[in-house]
């Protein structure tokens, strides 16, 4: 039967042009297909066929114009029109929002019920005496009946019964009135239980000793190196606090990449570095001459200062030292895991993301911000280690009160897993023995202030200032000696307590797992930095120091030998070394380590870019619409449309990149548990378990750490991805240049687009938004190649480079390219070869006016003011007879980036023939001074003006933006088309080739006020 297919509910438009039609009569299709691209003024969409069957007829063509209802195309099908079947909510109810809904139920049942036979509460006398007793507690005895009760319960049902019991007492006071919230918080006592911890199957004398190794070589390192030379710097203090919590990962429980598994990914704290070389000098697999080399990289073979893949790409494969920043990328690194397991481009092997970080680097807001996101979404293959050192560089993280605690609440309200480590084993006998409570008690209300100090101050201060406190605690510990005090251990150093909690957070689903873990900072480094506020800074131990060390860790070194600091590495027969080896091999292999086997994707044929290279006619459209419509066919490539990770910060209508919803779905693991409010529309909100476009929300930030993790995807999952994230280029570099630059030191690959760009291009948004410097920004990363492209052709040019150099090529790489929202027609690419290669080089001639061969001028324009620099040129033309050659530049960076090699080389090889620059391939044999302009801030066109040997004057949007029209704008900042042929004349008169009347002239016809300030001041 005969079924027509009509143009369906595109939302707000109305009279939208046909730009492609994608079948022809006799073409069978199946239901989904697209049939034809719609596209409006701000964005472009594909209509899919709503049933299967063979095309009879076509009823629109290119540049028609439809709107709802309009027939497209009459197919003769087998099958009826198949209508979307509402979702029928109530049978497809997620069992969460069904307890939700069962329990607001049952409390208005209950509450129903209360009311009928409640006995109101009767007000309390004001005068009626309440008897309050000791802490707090008015009736004791009513207290320990309830406690009393409890245990029974624990005894005889267990703490899950007695849990659930507490549960409802807390919901039924509740439900009763009253609005205490539930703390978040537990004890200051571990986690797990003695009793239910974990035993690990590791030979502890022998992992002791390894330890004790790495211990010693990485603080010898360190101190080596700055007995060389006291500029180079370090820390002891940071892995000596940290070295358990690494060494029962690396023994027991981190999985590296191999031929058959993925492998753990591991954020290594960065400045514990040291102790990463140390292990991988037991390993072999870093040398006692690269040791030596600790944060020398000039010459080939040092060892970098902190993990920077850039630097050591075969070894490091997060970035970490610039704080918070670990945690954000590990967050969205393990999201991105699930993604692309979800899209079904990854097995689920039960990977998991550890991250480590530094209690004082939790302050950081990247740290903690995104930890909502990280519950949400159930992120189970997610671990935090939080090393509580209760320092951080200068002083106590939170003297005043308990890092531990402050953290266990945030994360628990988030909806993490907390698991506590505070005390080591020794503690267990103390606190079973402690019937009073009052040993908790005590742990409770000590703050962290003392508890460094604790450590700081030895056993007969612990007794004094920790036990003194109450006399039955004193009597506690009154048959252990000072030493046996002192000897009361952090959980954070004792491998017991610490394999337990790592295998109770393998074990988690559901939510990802936070581990508080209690440590020393400076641990072992005695009186020199045990504990203290200088800690941090301690990168020189002298002889006395270095000897306890050895001493306190039992390192098998003579005095003469830690005189000399020397390194110990036992043969690789010792039982140590047997050991040490065999763990990873059981493990499957070495970490830190980078490497990549991701295949190239082919770069997509000419055919698909054909249509961006054809002039637009009288079609007006932005580079963003343009970009969109890229997009839109890429997604048509059968290699490249996969691996496409759209990005977007809650940004997607500004761009008219609405209709991906519909077309490739918005990822969500949960898919759509709702029918979306606009789900008549083509363009609806479609979230989807396989969606491929990553909606971030207003969180540029997490889309930035997305963008690392799909750029990265290559070498952290073998499966190379193009990440395109695009934002209001002011919300980019500016906000999250940090980040940019984390990306280039990760060797990051993908596109970033900063739409919307441009000073007085994004019109009515001001100050905070018209973005004139990003261009500046993104030139300082070495391996961010940015551009400013005008027209379509310009852009798809650059963008199918990129394609090709990143993805097929596989280069180190990354692109930052400018959008606008401007709408204007586009011509066709000139045919001449060199116009791509100019694109790419960063400028080419766009049009030669050499009707007069009198006076000539060099004009250059880039992004939305080429524009007004070709008007420009056609004013000096024909009202003031002035040639001029015009030239597009796309990149003022790249320009200089390669003549500031050229300049170099020439000036390096002083008796060979000079290179050109290509900026003097352009420039050097044309005529008349430059004037150079663009939406961006002088500086941006500045950068080239040493490599031109002309008289050479830029011009630019230098100063705060604000909101106006753009005309307005361009006239304010001095851009539009009738400043740059003032300003053209008056530099032709400076140089003397016209007479200074015409400037004067024009700044007249103008009425261009010679007095106004420079807008950088206004
Ligand atoms: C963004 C940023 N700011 C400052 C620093 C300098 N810095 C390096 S380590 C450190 C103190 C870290 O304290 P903490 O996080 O508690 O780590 P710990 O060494 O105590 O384990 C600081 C301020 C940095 N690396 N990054
Ligand atoms: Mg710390």
């Amino acid at each position: 039967m005969s079924q027509q297919l009509l143009v369906p509910d595109i939302g707000d438009f109305d009279e939208v042009e046909v730009i492609e039609v994608l079948v022809k009569v006799s073409d069978k299709i199946k239901k989904n297909d697209p049939i034809v691209t719609l596209e409006s003024d701000k964005s472009s969409v594909e209509v899919p066929s709503t049933f299967e069957g063979t095309v009879e007829s076509i009823n629109v063509k290119v540049g028609d114009k439809v709107s709802k209802g309009h027939l497209l195309v009459t197919l003769n099908s087998e099958t009826q029109t198949q209508e979307i079947p509402k979702k029928n909510i109530e049978e497809k109810l997620p069992t969460d929002t069904e307890n939700i809904i069962k329990e607001a139920e049952d409390t208005l049942v209950l509450k129903k019920e209360v009311k009928e036979t409640k006995i109101l509460p009767q007000k309390k006398n004001k005068n009626e005496k309440i008897e309050i007793v000791k802490n707090g507690d008015i009736d004791p005895i009513e207290t320990k009946e309830w406690l009393e009760s409890l245990s029974a319960v624990l005894e005889n049902d267990g703490k899950n019964r007695a849990q659930f019991l507490i549960k409802q007492l807390i919901e039924h006071s509740y439900k009763e009135g009253s609005d205490l919230v539930l703390s978040r918080n537990t004890p200051y006592i571990n986690t797990i239980s003695p009793e239910e911890e974990k035993k690990s199957p590791g030979d502890q004398n022998i992992e002791r000793k390894i330890r004790s190794l790495i211990r010693w070589n990485s603080a010898a390192m360190v101190v080596r190196a700055n007995k060389k030379n006291p500029e180079l710097g370090g820390h002891i203090g940071t892995f000596a606090s940290a070295a358990t919590l690494y060494d029962v990962g690396m023994n027991h429980f981190w999985r590296a990449k191999n031929n058959k598994f993925g492998g753990d990914l591991i954020y290594f704290q960065g400045h514990s570095a040291p102790g990463m070389y140390a292990r991988a000098y037991l390993e072999g697999r870093i040398t006692s001459k690269e040791l030596d080399s600790f944060r020398q990289e000039v010459n080939p073979g040092g060892l970098s200062s902190y993990p920077h893949p850039w630097l050591m790409p075969k070894f490091w494969q997060f970035p970490t030292v610039s704080m918070g920043l670990g945690p954000i990328m590990s967050i969205y690194q393990a999201r991105f895991t699930k993604y692309l397991i979800n899209r079904g481009l990854l097995k689920d092997e039960g990977r998991k993301i550890w991250c480590f970080l530094g209690d004082g680097e939790t302050d950081e807001p990247e740290s903690l911000g995104a930890i909502g996101l990280a519950a949400r979404e159930k992120l189970d293959n997610l671990i935090f280690v939080v090393n509580c050192n209760l320092q951080r560089l200068d002083g106590p993280v939170r003297g005043n009160g308990k890092i531990i605690q402050e953290l266990e609440g945030i994360f628990r309200g988030a909806g993490w897993n907390v698991i506590k480590v505070i005390w080591g084993s020794y503690w267990d006998t103390l606190l079973a023995k402690d019937k009073t409570g009052l040993l908790i008690k005590r742990m409770n209300e000590a703050v962290d202030g003392e508890y460094q100090a604790f450590k700081a101050k030895g056993g007969a201060f612990v007794r004094e200032k920790f036990f003194g406190k109450y006399p039955e605690l004193l009597n506690l510990v009154s048959q252990m000696t000072d030493k046996d005090i002192w000897r009361l251990n952090r959980g954070g150093h004792d491998p017991h307590k610490v394999y337990a909690a790592y295998h109770s957070a393998m074990q988690n689903t559901g939510t990802p797992t936070v581990i508080l873990a209690k440590t020393i900072k400076g641990y072992g480094m005695g009186k020199s930095g045990e504990s203290i506020n200088t800690t941090h800074q301690q990168k020189k131990l002298d002889e006395k120091d270095l000897l306890y060390y050895r001493d306190r860790f039992d390192v098998p070194l003579t005095d003469q030998q830690v005189k000399n600091i020397e390194y110990y590495k036992p043969p690789d027969n010792s039982p140590e070394i047997k050991y040490l080896k065999e763990c990873r091999i059981k493990l499957g292999g070495n970490l830190p380590e980078r490497s990549s086997f991701a295949k190239s994707i082919k770069t997509p044929s000419e055919d698909i870019f054909k249509a961006m290279k054809e002039s637009t006619g009288e079609k007006e459209m932005s580079t963003t619409m343009v970009l969109v419509r890229m997009l839109t066919s890429l997604l048509r490539d059968k290699n490249v449309a996969p691996r496409l990770v759209p990005i977007i910060p809650d940004e997607a209508r500004t761009f008219g990149m609405e209709g991906f919803f519909q077309k490739i779905g918005i990822y969500a693991h949960e898919g759509q548990k709702y029918e979306p409010v606009d789900s008549e529309q083509l363009s609806s909100y479609r979230e989807d378990v396989k969606g491929q476009v990553l909606e971030e929300g207003i969180n540029e930030a997490g889309a930035m750490s997305s963008w690392i993790a799909a750029g990265t995807s290559y070498t952290n999952h073998d499966i190379s991805m193009i990440p395109i994230y695009i934002f209001y280029s002011m919300f980019g570099f500016q906000r999250t240049g940090d980040l940019a630059w984390a990306a280039g030191d990760n060797q990051t690959r993908g596109f970033l687009i900063g739409a919307t760009a441009g000073r007085t291009t994004l019109a009515g948004e001001g100050l905070q938004h018209g973005d004139g410097h990003s261009h500046i920004l993104s030139s300082v990363i070495p391996n961010c190649k940015s551009y400013d492209p005008t027209f379509a052709y310009e852009l798809s040019t650059i963008f199918r480079e990129g394609l090709r150099r990143m993805h097929d090529k596989q280069e180190n790489i990354f692109y930052y390219i400018t959008t606008m929202n401007e709408n204007y027609t586009h011509p066709k690419m000139p045919k001449d070869k060199s116009v791509e290669k100019g694109i790419l080089k960063g400028m080419y001639l766009f049009k030669e006016y050499n009707k007069y061969k009198k006076t000539k001028i060099q004009l250059l324009g880039s992004g939305a003011i080429l524009r007004e620099m070709i008007k420009a040129a056609e004013i000096l033309q024909n009202e003031y007879h002035i040639d001029s050659n015009l030239w597009s530049v796309t990149s003022y960076n790249e320009l200089r980036k390669e003549a500031i090699e050229v300049e170099r080389y020439n000036l390096l090889n002083p008796d060979k023939r000079p290179k050109k620059t290509y900026i003097e391939e352009c420039l050097s044999s044309t005529e008349g001074p430059i004037v150079a302009a663009s939406d961006y801030m002088r500086l941006n066109s500045d950068q080239i003006r040493p490599f031109t040997n002309k008289s050479f004057y830029s011009f630019g949007t230098d100063g705060y933006g604000r909101s106006d029209t753009r005309k307005n704008l361009r006239k304010f900042f001095e851009v539009d088309k009738e400043h740059l042929v003032t300003y053209s004349l008056s530099v032709l008169a400076k140089e003397q080739l016209i007479a200074s009347k015409y400037a004067k002239e024009a700044i007249k016809k103008y009425k261009i006020d010679p007095e106004k300030p420079i807008p950088t001041k206004l």
